[in-house]
């Protein structure tokens, strides 16, 4: 990366001001609700930090959020939840299978987290890709209010911000993308490459989680577009593409208060109870996704368990794989490998009603969750590649007790802001073992130390901020003249 790109290895400075005064349009493959029976609409807002930041912005705005259900050949009308408008974008149950688990989650989603499995390129996929994409486009096109601000998430929609500045040159167009960005050596194999970066550039801000996303963007733009970057911004014909980095977080505030709960502190002690309280709860918490490198952290605890560094008496480890992507068969292949090395480790190493490692493959209530994290003593996130992960910020949060450790992987974004986790390469195995033990052996005041840093950081930089900060960027004067 040459230095002309410094002002993408920066998280963009403009800081948010006065409220934008403008209806803001957000897009997502997916709505930000669930269906619900218990509710007068059928759907409640779905968990999560996103989710919680938006929402508010959109309800105050008079803004829009399109997407689709989550349902095949689902041609619900637009409605809305507590206050915000939602618009479904229909999608067949053959586009489910090739834009959907085809092209997103079995062709871009590996290349873009380093080509960890083989992709898939195949052209009637692409075509699919195309249609929903210009589908999104002209259902955006339709609905977006005069001027109005459009801000377009992740790798599924890459082709929208470009078709959209063709039918509604008006509106001031984002996209954020929420996982890496590979460099050119990787990202040149798509055959569609050209594509995706011409569609990107149809925005005035493309937002990324690292500096070295936004680094290995703009040597695309620049390599495959003949475009010029200067500080941040590609010129083009019809307007100036800024590039730059926003770190996404999490509601720092909500999750302390759910951890500071009477019930929350009930459940952590329930749970600690029924693991045999043991003096150290090591915990992972993943989709069950083969980025997350949940087999590397098992074989790892295996392998301390073997040299007797880890005694099985004093440790004992939990490990939550949300189900995820069920239909694509490389995570039919991780869950099979996974599970495997649970059975094999457990074999070996536990004691009648006292198992080594606790293997959930289930979807945790929220509450569950935040009891769990308080309970971990040491969190283990070490994913091969990751383009933030909220768990490790989550973690933190829910420490309000100012004790436990985070072991993170250096290829997850948050290891550029949680500098005071055990940092650690997991494709060294000797140095994940090395980093395990550190982490359960450390000083109490090292630990509290370290917590007090960790938590101090995520609470300064919230997942409201990351919003406020992306649009204030995009509005800002100097990202399109
Ligand atoms: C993508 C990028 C980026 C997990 N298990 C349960 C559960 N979760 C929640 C966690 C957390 C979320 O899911 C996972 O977020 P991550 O950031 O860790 O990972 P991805 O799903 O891969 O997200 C990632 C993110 O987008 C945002 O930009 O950070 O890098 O890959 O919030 O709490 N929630 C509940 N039960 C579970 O069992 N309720």
């Amino acid at each position: 990366m040459t230095d002309e790109l410094t002002p993408t290895t920066q998280p963009s400075q403009v800081s948010p001001s006065a409220p934008l005064n403008r209806p803001i349009v957000i897009a997502a493959n997916r709505l930000p609700v669930m269906r619900d029976d218990n509710t007068e609409s059928g759907w409640t807002a779905s968990p999560g930090g996103l989710v919680r930041a938006l929402l508010p912005m959109l309800r105050s705005s008079g803004g829009t959020w399109v997407g689709w259900t989550g349902e095949p050949d689902d041609n619900a009308e637009p409605f809305s939840v507590d206050g915000v408008d939602l618009h479904p974008v229909p999608i067949s149950a053959e586009e489910v299978l090739l834009y959907y688990e085809g092209v997103s989650n079995d062709g871009l989603w590996p290349l873009y987290h380093d080509a960890l499995r083989e992709s898939t390129y195949d052209s009637l996929q692409w075509n699919a890709y195309r249609n929903v994409n210009e589908r999104f486009a002209s259902t955006l096109a339709d609905i977006a209010p005069a001027n109005a601000i459009v801000w377009i998430h992740d790798y599924h929609l890459q082709l929208v911000p470009a078709i959209l500045r063709r039918l509604r040159p008006d509106l001031t167009i984002g996209f954020f993308l929420h996982i890496p960005f590979p460099p050119y050596e990787l990202f040149s194999r798509l055959p569609w490459r050209n594509e995706i970066i011409e569609g990107l550039l149809g925005c005035d801000l493309v937002g990324f989680q690292r500096p070295m996303g936004a680094a290995n963007f703009a040597a695309c733009a620049q390599q495959l577009l003949e475009v010029e970057e200067h500080n941040g911004v590609i010129k083009l014909p019809t307007h100036h593409a800024s590039v730059g980095v926003f770190p996404i977080s999490i509601d720092f505030a909500e999750v302390e208060e759910m951890a500071a709960g009477r019930a929350t502190r009930k459940l952590t002690s329930q749970i600690r109870a029924r693991l045999g309280d043991p003096e150290v709860i090591l915990l992972g918490v993943d989709r069950l996704d083969y980025t997350k490198g949940i087999g590397l952290r098992l074989r790892a605890f295996d392998a301390l368990l073997e040299s007797g560094e880890i005694d099985p008496e004093r440790c004992v480890m939990v490990q939550v794989a949300t189900p995820t992507r069920e239909a694509v068969e490389h995570y039919q292949d991780e869950r099979r490998e996974i599970e495997q090395l649970v059975g094999e480790i457990n074999g070996r190493f536990s004691r009648i009603g006292l198992p080594v490692i606790h293997y959930l493959y289930q979807t945790l209530s929220y509450d569950e969750l935040i009891a769990l994290y308080r309970a971990g003593d040491v969190m283990l996130v070490t994913p091969f590649r990751d383009g933030m992960n909220l768990v490790a910020k989550e973690y933190a949060a829910a420490h309000i007790d100012g004790d436990g450790v985070l072991v993170l992987s250096e290829f997850a974004g948050a290891a550029d802001e949680l500098t005071d986790a055990v940092l650690v390469n997991p494709h060294d195995d000797r140095a994940l073992q090395r980093a395990i033990v550190t982490a359960v052996e450390m000083h109490r005041h090292e630990r509290r130390q370290r917590m007090s840093g960790l938590r101090q950081q995520v609470q300064r930089m919230d997942v409201q901020g990351w919003a406020d900060r992306f649009l204030a960027n995009l509005v800002a004067p100097n990202s399109r003249s």
